[in-house]
């Protein structure tokens, strides 16, 4: 072959693959799958045409070949002779090409051709001729295509039962078609259809009908006469009501009515008693549709997105669902024989105002998708609620043990800028003191207690009103930047965020980080959550200043809203113009926002969007200054705290119901003497639980509650972690300050106490005491100074150096192994040279804060830049996922992603902005990159490359990576980030600005029969499709249960 001119070697090679490709799929070849040579660049219609369209050769003697199939080859016309080399031919799939009209020699099949696959191609008109010809049709599809009429002759195809002509741009059928008195399945759905089409009203034989997605606007009264229908799509047909002789379609068993604008059913809809599938979401129901109650065979029931307020209970009746979705409406609470319902198994009730659930809810224990989400919950509490329904039934019959109990008591978190005055105003605020009446005057010079020295994050309890019991318990945040990454794990819902702002040094520019950023930072992670703002140093400015500067917070505070607003709004509109242009049209263009992206993904894109959208922050006004010398308005902040907390609709959890027993259990780890101890074992716990009432098997859930709800630390899921109980929140919080305060003066000061009757021999210590005193002494400090320097320039400490650190917390050597294994858990370090899990026999372990790590990692930096340590330009593929952030980047993300990258790499080298590691012997770099400016955001990327052929290796080295990080950042539910792919020929190219593609398509499978993407930074540059999809769709959130009826919802 290689002998040949070029003019023939393309015929030989077309040959020669057509002929490797054919496969035979029965043994008698009686089936024949022929691709070109290339195959089709890119998807759908609208590729830039290559001068000469791909041609096929068919292979001699086939006359005997019954299917064939012809599809993704970018045709034009039909290979030569098609019509007369296939004599037996039953079957012909010309699907996802270019012909432009129906091939007349298509026409020569139709003594013996029973079906026709035309769908995605460029169809703009069928020839008469050819239909007529193909009277022995069963089956034609002519999906996504042009075609804006169907000619009389279809009519004419007396045997068709199949016919999908959806997604096209009919606005008529034709008359003839009510001839097709087989036709038992039509697809019509996604045209411009202006009624419902009297023609159809003739099939009898009709079984399936989908004419979604056209304005119909009505029914006509005789759509009865379709009798045999089982199956019938009308989403989205802008339906406002139903005609009585709807109900008579007996034989119903699935119904789509989604995406219309229904307030009723008609009465007799219990008629229709086949019906198992009712799909109701997304229309204007104000009232729970009674007609459907009699429908006793229903197992789906969907009534998302209406505006119902109750559920009746004869809903007990539907004793076969399984599925029953009633979110996004304005439910105030569920009857209770709701439970009876005992064979649901999905039951979606999120975005309610329901605050109670029935008793004996816990029956329904079958149900495995449940979403609660977003109602005011007291009973159970959201947090329980949250975990599901074993919880619920725990909790339910923990309930029916002891006596409800009611315990006022809300988290408020003192957050803002370093010295805005947190801590004097949480002394000042807690302080039992007189009121101010008293000796409040002002002018006398009331003198606040002296700032004490900043300890870093603390937690107390304030019993603000002592008459109802009502508490705080006040988190103060240290605004140092050194506690960014631990501060994120108090950020919780359901707490009252009070933002200190110093307005004594206050000024307009300085906005965005004494205000703005705090905002953002607690948006992202609690969407919806209650903010007020506080000024302090009121003392310190002028009436008028202090005035100016309230309106200005106040005023930058709305533009910061708006814009964001505004933002996400363009955003979404973007998803919507996406989602209205077809996804063919979509997949064709390659510089289209969301190229590619499934109409699937893109409804959860826009949901997201929607979900930001609507969960703004509540921003409480006006700006409340305050000085903390002036005891009259910290009185009136106090009071201001406490009615905005007793507020019912800002914070229904205050008023949340606990079985006494939980409450009891949670006093008594707060009581001497095990409230002093840092941990409880489970038997401790399990002794305390004894005395609130609580047999062992009843702890479990207690304890979990009190972990969700933040009153302690219990890990069920961690084999490590489970046996012990953190009660002592305090004395945690200060372990991890120890760890935080950057201070090496102080770090160092710590250790040599720590030192201090040091006795027995770990690590370097017992070589130390050997020594005599002085230079014993001397050396000791060294080498501990030498540990601190490490320490705050790679974050890099050895286990017994951790242990002289945390001296006064920790005492045993297994104490300080469950602290470290507590620290791991949350993300704060990981161990160096400890196989996960296993113990270290005798070595020194090492633990590596990833968020002290101030060095660059210069040894492994040309890889980025896809050249080697030469210079040379690699022959390798680069794969590169890119996450950014335009609004915030979540503090300590990059640290604690480092952290939990851990378990999947190798040969790791960490910089203060990148991680350099080895998934096997693949390399993987993950970097991080400041913002600069708005214009370019912060970003977090993922990166790896192998040779074409091997590039699977590099999708298997990121996708674990990938994956990992997509589960951190649920921890930030109210976070705007978007994920792409960048152009591997870009990167290969060096440029500094290259191509990136959406990253949705990680979640989605390879397009079918597409070889290359277009690139549409460097025009005619083609990038393999292996260097965009992944081999195997990437997980898109490790909860979300795939594959669940997808369509009906039309989510
Ligand atoms: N005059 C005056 N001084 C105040 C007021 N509030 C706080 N201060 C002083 O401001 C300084 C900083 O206050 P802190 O309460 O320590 O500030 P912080 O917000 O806790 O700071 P970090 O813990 O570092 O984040 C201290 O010296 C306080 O005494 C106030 O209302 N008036
Ligand atoms: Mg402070």
């Amino acid at each position: 072959m290689a002998g040949k001119d070029s003019g023939n070697l393309k015929t030989v090679r077309l040959w020669r693959d057509a002929a490797l490709r054919a496969r035979k799929l029965r043994s008698n070849l009686r089936q024949l799958t022929l691709s070109a040579a290339g195959g089709c660049p890119g998807v759908g219609a609208d590729q830039i045409d290559s001068p000469d369209a791909p041609q096929l050769v068919l292979p001699a003697n086939i006359g005997d070949i019954e299917v064939l199939n012809l599809g993704n080859n970018g045709l034009e016309e039909v290979p030569e002779g098609l019509g007369s080399a296939l004599g037996s031919l039953r079957v012909l799939v010309l699907r996802r090409n270019r012909f432009a009209r129906l091939p007349p020699a298509v026409a020569e099949l139709g003594h013996h051709l029973t079906e026709l696959d035309m769908s995605h191609n460029r169809l703009t008109a069928l020839g008469a001729e050819v239909v007529s010809a193909l009277h022995e049709l069963r089956k034609l599809n002519l999906s996504h295509n042009q075609l804006p009429a169907l000619p009389a002759q279809l009519g004419s195809l007396a045997h068709l039962e199949e016919l999908d002509v959806s997604f096209n741009r009919l606005a008529h059928l034709p008359d003839s078609l009510s001839c097709l008195c087989r036709l038992r399945t039509l697809d019509v759905d996604h045209n411009q259809l202006t009624a419902f089409p009297g023609q159809l009203l003739q099939l009898a034989a009709l079984e399936e009908l989908d004419v979604s997605s056209n304005r119909l606007r009505g029914l006509p009264e005789g759509i009865s006469a379709l009798r045999a229908l089982k199956i019938l799509w009308l989403s989205g047909a802008e339906l406002g009501t139903l005609p009585e002789g709807f109900c008579e379609l007996a034989s119903l068993e699935s119904l789509m009515l989604d995406n219309n604008r229904l307030q009723a059913l008609p009465a007799q809809f219990s008629h229709l008693q086949r019906l198992k599938m009712l799909n109701l979401s997304s229309n204007l129901f104000e009232e729970f549709p009674a007609a459907l109650l009699p429908l006793a065979g229903l197992e789906e029931l969907y009534l998302s997105r209406n505006q119902l307020t109750s559920v009746p209970s004869l809903i007990s009746g539907l004793g076969r669902l399984l599925t029953l979705w009633l979110d996004n409406n304005r439910i105030r609470y569920l009857p209770d024989s709701i439970v009876e319902l005992t064979g649901l198994e999905e039951l979606v009730l999120q975005g309610n105002q329901i605050a109670v659930l029935p008793d004996n809810f816990g029956q329904l224990s079958r149900v495995g998708l449940w979403k609660i989400k977003d109602n005011p919950l007291i009973q159970p509490p959201y947090e329980v609620c949250m975990k599901g329904i074993p919880y619920i039934a725990a909790y339910q019959k923990e309930l029916a043990h002891s006596q409800p109990a009611v315990q006022p008591r809300l988290k408020l978190l003192l957050m803002g800028h370093k010295a805005a005055g947190k801590t004097l105003l949480r002394h000042c605020l807690t302080e039992d003191r007189v009121e101010a009446s008293e000796g409040g005057d002002k002018d006398k010079g009331y003198s606040p207690p002296p700032p004490p020295p900043s300890k870093g994050i603390e937690v107390t309890s304030w019993t603000a009103d002592a008459s109802r019991g009502l508490r705080f318990i006040v988190y103060d945040l240290a605004g140092d930047e050194s506690y960014e990454v631990i501060q994120p794990f108090f950020l919780s819902p359901g707490a009252l965020y009070v933002l200190v702002v110093n307005l004594a040094t206050y000024e307009p520019r300085r906005f965005p980080t004494t205000v703005g950023s705090f905002l953002h930072r607690v948006g992202a992670r609690v969407p919806h959550a209650v903010v007020c703002i506080v000024g302090t140093h009121a003392d310190l400015c002028g009436e008028r200043e202090l005035e100016e500067k309230c309106l200005d917070i106040h005023r930058q505070i709305a533009l910061q809203e708006k814009r964001d607003a505004e933002g996400l709004s363009r955003l979404a509109q973007v998803v919507d113009e996406a989602l209205a242009r077809d996804f063919e049209l979509r997949s064709a263009s390659p510089h289209a926002a969301y190229y590619g992206v499934s109409d699937k993904n893109l409804r959860r894109r826009k949901a997201h969007f929607q979900y930001l959208l609507n969960h703004r922050l509540q921003i409480l006004s006006p700006v409340l200054p305050v000085s903390c010398r002036d005891p009259r308005q910290l009185q009136r902040l106090r009071d201001k705290l406490l009615s905005v907390a007793e507020h019912r609709e800002i914070f229904p959890n205050l008023h949340r119901v606990l079985p006494r027993s939980w409450q009891v259990l949670e006093e008594l780890h707060f009581q001497p003497p095990q409230a002093q101890r840092l941990w409880l074992s489970w038997w401790d716990s399990a002794r305390l639980g004894l005395q609130a009432g609580l047999t062992e098997d009843r702890l479990q859930s207690a304890l979990s509650y009190l972990h969700e709800s933040g009153k302690l630390l219990y890990f069920e899921d961690s084999p490590a972690l489970k046996e012990h109980v953190f009660h002592n929140l305090t004395r945690l919080i200060d372990i991890l300050n120890v760890f935080f305060q950057r201070d090496p003066s102080l770090l160092l000061h710590k250790l040599l106490l720590g030192t201090n009757g040091e006795g027995e021999g770990d690590g370097e210590s017992s070589l130390v005491m050997a020594l005599p005193p002085t230079s014993q002494d001397l050396l000791r400090a060294t080498q501990l100074h030498h540990y601190v320097e490490g320490f705050l320039l790679h974050g890099l400490l050895p286990a017994h150096v951790i242990r002289l650190l945390l001296k006064p917390h920790v005492q045993a050597q297994q104490d300080l192994q469950l602290l470290l294994e507590l620290l791991e858990k949350m993300g704060l370090c990981y161990c160096l040279n400890k196989p996960k899990g296993k113990p270290l026999n005798g070595s020194t372990a090492w633990y590596k804060f990833p968020c002290y790590v101030q060095n660059e990692v210069p040894h492994a930096e040309a890889w980025i830049n896809g050249t080697n340590l030469a210079g040379q330009s690699f022959v390798a593929e680069q794969l590169q996922i890119e996450y950014s952030f335009p609004f915030t980047f979540p503090p300590g993300l990059f640290a604690r992603y480092s952290v939990q990258i851990n378990s999947h790499v190798v040969q790791r080298s960490d910089g203060k902005l990148q991680i350099f590691a080895y998934r096997g012997k693949v390399p993987v770099v993950v970097s991080y990159r400041p913002a600069k400016g708005v214009l370019q955001p912060d970003t977090l990327s993922i990166a790896s490359h192998a040779s074409l052929p091997n590039i699977w290796t590099a999708w298997q080295a990121i996708t674990p990576l990938v994956e990992e990080l997509n589960v951190l950042l649920q921890e930030w539910p109210g976070l705007h980030y978007t994920v792409h792919i960048l152009c591997s020929k870009c990167l290969k190219r060096g440029s500094p600005n290259p191509h990136a593609f959406p990253g949705e398509l990680l979640s989605q499978p390879r397009p079918e029969g597409v070889a290359e993407i277009i690139c549409p930074k460097n025009g005619s540059e083609r990038v393999n499709v292996a260097l965009v999809y992944p081999p195997t769709p990437t997980v898109i959130s490790p909860c979300s249960k795939k594959n669940v009826g997808e369509k009906h919802r039309n989510q």
